[in-house]
């Protein structure tokens, strides 16, 4: 090899490293609707979890899976889901999580088409199944700051991989898209994937009780002294 085609070779060598040892999140600055997500299109929810529609949407406005992903409203029906009155829908990030910003930046954008935003409730949680309220977005408020939930339950630095998005019934619009009309949420604040969801928790929760099962036997079976 000469010398020119090792130098190549090292340089070469050097990149693929950093690009292999670069984490995924670090994708540079995006705006969407006017607002930064440092994430990228990463920075949005991934996973419809349950949807509970209230009175008044209809297909195809009760379709949950157009809430995901980056905002992509053209004016089609096929890109948001119309909550209904009092509708309640729970998102799930994925490949990334939403956290805290250690100040008063929004750390969390809910991207609702039309003019005005009506009024949602909005709740975090770390597991699908506590949840801590960080208020609510409505009329031109659409981001929320959740540093400012400590009160209820918001740890700083914690991760949080859920949103639940709850139509308050004010009852602004009617059939067929009643309620809040979601394109998207979006994690400003966003951190790396929570590896240990769910499902990954009953997994070691189920191995953990096999080998308590196991243990439990060994000391039954063991010859009394
Ligand atoms: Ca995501
Ligand atoms: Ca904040
Ligand atoms: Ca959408």
């Amino acid at each position: 090899m000469s010398v020119s085609c090792y130098v190549r070779f090292r340089g070469l060598a050097v990149a693929a490293f950093f690009l292999a040892v670069l984490p995924a999140g670090t994708a540079s600055a995006v705006p969407f609707g006017g607002v930064e997500f440092p994430d990228g299109a990463v920075s949005f929810a991934d996973q419809v979890v349950s949807f509970a529609p209230g009175a008044n949407t209809v297909p195809p406005h009760n379709d949950a899976s157009t809430a995901i992903g980056a905002p992509d409203y053209d004016g089609g029906a096929d890109t948001y889901v119309s909550l209904g009155w009092g509708g309640a829908l729970v998102l799930r990030f994925t490949d990334n999580s939403l956290t805290t910003s250690g100040n008063a930046d929004d750390d969390l954008w809910v991207f609702e088409i039309g003019g005005a935003v009506e009024p949602t409730d909005v709740d975090i949680s770390t597991d699908g199944i506590n949840w801590i309220s960080v208020g609510f977005v409505g009329g031109a408020t659409a981001g929320i700051d959740i540093d400012a939930f400590t009160a209820n339950g918001v740890a700083i630095g914690t991760q949080y991989s859920f949103v639940r998005l709850t139509d308050r019934d004010a009852r602004l619009s009617g059939s067929p898209y009643a309620g809040a009309d979601i394109d998207a949420v979006g994690a400003i604040s966003s951190a790396a994937a929570v590896l240990s969801a769910p499902g990954t928790l009953g997994l070691s929760g189920l191995a953990l009780a096999a080998l308590g099962f196991f243990r439990r036997r060994a000391v039954r079976s063991a010859p009394a002294s």
